[in-house]
């Protein structure tokens, strides 16, 4: 209602209303329920979990960011609202208002609460990207966020459709069976020996590409004992969808008996792999994989699909 019209104004000409505060106190109290229920009650439910170092950052990082966005989402709805029920059209009222121009407080909120909203954002996604080291995610050949002291070094080799995981301070073998003890940090080394894939362990909130002749390194520190849900993330062929397998985090001493007993019980296979790198050549592979089958030594230990079309018959 224009305040410079009042042959327009409703009976009584009421003066016009401070709208600023009529839409801040509903904002402020909606936003503070909203942002303790985010923290409180839906932020330990959040994905993906707390199993590990780098999970429960993510997740630490997603309430900050769902508490931070709440409540620019609710100031929208109660402006939305507000305006429908206090500027909606009554009756008998064709006035249109006047135009609004140059109105400085309001030009110089937006500009600042922006920037700070931006520049908070970087800095915070900055920080949470250095402290968790590298916070799960494939930090290339060269990391230059690490843990400092002892990991345990696990190297992923992604083929189509399958990961087995090599264990390079065991002398080296390979395994379709991931693994892992808790309260140590791993050192993913990612690769491929076929197309491109992504290696994901879902609770452990750890995500890194798999490219042929690329170590791509990660890492990672367990919180607890688990079931870990490893998919293929990057669509590389048939069948993608069925790349999976299920890992499981142990206590150390388990961790060591199971990593020990592997050692000797594949050390006769472990000796015809290629040497341990941190990338193969997949062309040695596959000729590899065929001197294997030659010798009946596919299947019974699980390494290596033959080099065939599967839908072949
Ligand atoms: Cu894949």
């Amino acid at each position: 209602m224009a305040a410079d019209a009042p042959a327009s104004a409703p009976a009584g000409g009421r003066a016009e209303p401070n709208h600023g505060i009529r839409i801040f106190i509903p904002w402020l109290i909606l936003s503070v329920v909203a942002d303790v229920l985010i923290w409180v009650v839906w932020g330990p439910h959040l994905p993906p979990g707390d199993m590990s170092s780098s999970a429960s950052s993510q997740q630490f990082d997603i309430k900050v960011l769902a508490v931070a966005g709440a409540p620019v989402a609710i100031f929208v709805w109660v402006y939305f609202s507000y305006a429908l029920i206090v500027w909606r059209h009554r009756a008998g009222d064709d006035e249109d208002g006047p135009a609004i121009h140059g109105n400085t407080r309001v030009q110089a909120t937006w500009i600042t609460v922006s920037s700070v909203i931006v520049l908070a954002a970087f800095v915070f996604g900055t920080v949470q990207l250095v402290v968790p080291q590298g916070a799960g995610a494939g930090e290339g050949a060269q990391p230059i966020w690490k843990p400092s002291g002892n990991t345990l070094q696990v190297q992923v080799i992604a083929q189509q459709w399958k990961f087995t995981y090599r264990y390079p301070q065991f002398g080296g073998f390979e395994t379709t069976d991931l693994v892992l003890p808790v309260g140590e940090w791993v050192e993913f080394h990612v690769t491929s020996i076929d197309v491109i894939h992504s290696f994901w362990a879902y609770q452990l909130g750890v995500k890194a590409d798999a490219n042929p002749g690329v170590d791509n390194v990660a890492y990672t520190k367990i919180n607890n004992t688990g079931t870990i849900t490893v998919r293929c993330d990057e669509l590389c062929g048939l069948w993608h969808g069925a790349m999976y397998n299920f890992g499981k985090a142990v206590s150390p001493a388990a961790f060591d008996t199971w990593a020990k007993g592997t050692e000797v019980k594949l050390a006769s296979v472990t000796k015809m792999l290629p040497p341990y790198a941190t990338t193969y050549d997949p062309t040695m592979v596959a000729q590899m994989s065929k001197a294997m089958v030659a010798a009946g030594l596919t299947g019974g230990a699980g390494l290596y699909y033959p080099p065939t079309d599967p839908l072949q018959p």
